[in-house]
């Protein structure tokens, strides 16, 4: 069901002027995947590209969300407005207490300047990743200067929302050996910036110099990927790696790195929405269309082979 226009029309007047409740109501309404929050995006879409994006990944239980506490902290005193988006592929709940707990930002649950969303399910366009973008767009139009993403990775099959963040931080702490090992193999990509947390253990040295061996056989030109120790919880590091980040940010705006991420990044976004409205297509007229059906027997019977039955699909398209 859309929203009748004069609805839209406004809640996307309130958003623009960073009204909090607009921006919650359109969140929902593009997870719940409802027409009208692909309108709002559509309207908001020529302001965005203001914020700046940084994506927190890494594997359970590292501190991703104490981290982000803490930077959001610093931001504050900085008074930058901030938003917060939690997107957690593996469980259902979104909302109340698991929130809290999940974020572990409920110190700053109260300030109007720190908007804080969980994202689980997944809108029709394609999914979870799709959805958070849509969600983190809207929090860009909304206003919020600095944006976290955070989401659980251990290597393959991540939520590539990350791909859309300007700075990509993997948050590791001592022990993470499957991880190093991932990086390693080339399994997960090489972020921007490496954070040791919870740098109070005493395998945090170990760590260090197992991710710089793997960091030494990459690339030694261009952006030298740092590794930053930090105690998350005790805000330990986080100066250090507020500064970090602003270096990374100035040295892609300098290269002009930025602009070529953020056009990869959506090209990417373009193909993943047409390939899942293409697949969604093709499967609805596949189940309908006896012709199709005929085609389909020929492979069964070894008469035809998939790559040609595929291709005279492709011919046949309506
Ligand atoms: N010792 C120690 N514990 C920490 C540190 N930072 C965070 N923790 C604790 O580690 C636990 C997990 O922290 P979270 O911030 O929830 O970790 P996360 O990576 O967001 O976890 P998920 O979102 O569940 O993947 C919590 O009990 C934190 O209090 C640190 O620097 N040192
Ligand atoms: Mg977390």
């Amino acid at each position: 069901m859309s929203a009748p226009e004069a609805t839209v029309a406004e809640l996307t007047e309130r958003l623009l002027a960073g009204d909090r409740r607009a921006l919650a109501r359109a969140i929902s309404l593009v997870e719940n995947d409802e027409p009208a929050g692909w309108e709002l995006v559509r309207e908001v879409y020529p302001r965005t590209g203001r914020a700046v994006v940084m994506g927190f990944t890494g594997p359970p239980g590292v501190g991703k969300s104490t981290l982000i506490g803490a930077l959001v902290k610093n931001a504050r005193t900085r008074s930058r407005e901030v938003g917060v988006l939690s997107i957690d592929p593996s469980s259902p709940f979104t909302h109340g207490a698991l929130l809290g707990d999940r974020i572990r930002l409920t110190e700053h649950f109260l300030d109007p300047g720190v908007f804080i969303r969980s994202m689980a399910s997944r809108g029709s366009l394609g999914g979870l990743s799709e959805a958070a973008l849509q969600a983190a767009l809207l929090m860009d139009a909304a206003g919020r200067d600095d944006v976290f993403l955070e989401t659980v990775g251990v290597g393959q099959a991540e939520v590539d929302i990350i791909d859309h963040a300007d700075t990509v931080v993997l948050v590791l702490m001592p022990g993470s050996g499957d991880s190093v090992q991932a990086l390693k193999a080339g399994v997960m990509e090489i972020p921007d910036v490496i954070v040791i947390n919870k740098a109070d253990h005493p395998l945090t040295d170990t760590m260090v110099r197992e991710v710089r061996g793997v960091l030494s056989l990459g690339p030694q030109e261009g952006w030298r990927v740092p590794i930053v120790r930090t105690e998350a919880g005790r805000g330990e590091g986080v100066e250090e790696l507020v500064g970090v980040l602003a270096e990374h940010r100035a040295h892609i705006e300098a290269e002009g790195t930025l602009e070529e991420r953020r056009r990869r990044n959506l090209m990417n976004e373009v193909l993943a929405i047409a390939t899942f409205r293409l697949r969604r297509r093709l499967e609805e007229w596949v189940s309908e269309d006896a012709g199709v059906q005929e085609l389909l027997d020929e492979v069964v019977a070894r008469r035809l082979d998939p790559a040609s039955a595929a291709k005279r699909l492709l011919e046949r398209e309506p």
